[in-house]
């Protein structure tokens, strides 16, 4: 089992993807999801340069954040974040994810949310290798894998990022931190990873929205696997 916060535990942590949700009744959508065993409210975070897209910004996070007391994160994906974070910790995001291809020195940006008391989240391209975050490692709360390039949903997993899950797996022993994975996560890769030791998921188009099933139905599906 896996403790999310002191009182909070749970065998995989789930985090839907708030830019797949209708934004036509987001309320709704927050509190259905909610219900169904949200663990970590996903929002992505694009600035139209470090990704060629731009999705949800500081207000979807503070409506997000009016609709639940669950955790909620930030995956930055913007270029030079550290003097932006703290607009998102302002807007009621609890866990902050910076990419290191993002910026010069990612260590002082990890230093700076934990001296915040925020948890302190590493999101990593496909292609960056476990060398090139090594130093970091000590400072991350939770590892932000990606599964796909950054910038879309529905993509397909990119099978060759498992080899690199895998070494950061066997680091486990050495950093404490959560690894979740993100991009074409479906049923089978759920259950193939969370077999190799995976923490978390990001629930995308993949397996949890655009679906005939209910959130409800399919988090059940998930947790059951
Ligand atoms: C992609 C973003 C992701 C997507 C998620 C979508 O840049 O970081 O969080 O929202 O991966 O999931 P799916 O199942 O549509 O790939
Ligand atoms: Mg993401």
């Amino acid at each position: 089992m896996l403790q999310l916060l002191p009182e909070v535990v749970v065998d995989k942590i789930l985090c839907p993807s708030m830019m797949c949700a209708d934004y036509g009744s987001l309320k709704d959508s927050v509190m259905e999801l909610e219900k169904a065993g949200t663990d970590i409210f996903h929002c992505d975070i694009m600035d139209g340069c470090f990704v060629p897209n731009i999705t949800m910004g500081i207000l979807d996070i503070k409506a997000i954040r009016k609709y639940t007391n669950k955790l909620i994160d930030a995956h930055l994906m913007i270029e030079n974040p550290l003097n932006k974070v703290d607009m998102f910790i302002k807007a009621g995001a609890d866990l902050i994810y910076v990419h290191p291809e993002a910026e010069d020195h990612t260590k002082e940006t990890l230093n700076y949310l934990k001296s915040k008391g925020k948890l302190a989240g590493l999101a990593i391209n496909p292609e960056t290798t476990v060398e090139m975050i090594y130093e970091m490692l000590e400072l991350v709360d939770y590892l932000l894998v990606m599964s796909v390039n950054p910038g879309f949903a529905g993509q397909s997993y990119l099978e060759f990022v498992t080899g690199k899950i895998k070494a950061l797996i066997a680091l486990k022993d050495k950093f404490p931190y959560k690894i979740i994975v993100d991009g074409g996560i479906t049923l089978m890769k759920i259950r193939e990873l969370s077999d190799l030791g995976v923490d978390g998921f990001i629930l995308g188009t993949s397996v949890l929205f655009e679906k005939e099933k209910s959130y409800l139905e399919i988090m059940k599906e998930i947790r059951g696997l």
